[in-house]
């Protein structure tokens, strides 16, 4: 089967780590990439109740799963929760301070075409400022959710 996603702002094309699960049983990982306008689909996708938890580097992991998956043209995963400066699915201290540590810099170290963590720069415009910092405040405190 497959499966059509959407991702909000305020980054929309960005590569997307997928993980599929059936119970707690791993059955696929890939990657994708929303369009532009934070559209992706996931093709191949086993048949049956399933869990799919999506990455993006900087965000925390939003997952869906079966009940809500289906019976609808493109389910709606919401707005990345950006605010993970270092990518280890949690925001917290660690990622206040390398945000701290970089505040006000000129940073090119997210483009569109690429992303080197750790990265303060979150909504990937050139610059580490207010804009990233409450990105990564509306994130603070949340981690990967517990697998449904
Ligand atoms: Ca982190
Ligand atoms: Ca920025």
């Amino acid at each position: 089967m497959s499966l059509t996603g959407r991702i909000a702002g305020p980054l929309l094309q960005v590569p997307l780590q997928v993980t599929i699960y059936q119970g707690s049983a791993l059955l696929q990982t890939t990657s994708v990439i929303s369009d532009q306008f934070g559209v992706f689909e996931l093709n191949d996708v086993p048949d049956g109740p399933l869990t799919v938890r999506m990455k993006y580097a900087q965000a925390i992991t939003v997952q869906a799963t079966d009940g809500n998956l289906w019976g609808m043209p493109t389910y709606d995963f919401g707005l990345l929760p950006l605010g993970d400066v270092n990518g280890d699915d949690q925001v917290d201290v660690v990622d206040f301070s390398l945000l701290r540590f970089t505040f006000g810099n000129m940073t090119s170290c997210a483009t569109p075409a690429s992303l080197s963590l750790p990265c303060a720069d979150l909504d990937a415009n050139g610059q580490t400022d207010i804009v990233d910092f409450s990105l990564l405040r509306a994130s603070f405190g949340r981690t990967a959710p517990p697998l449904l």
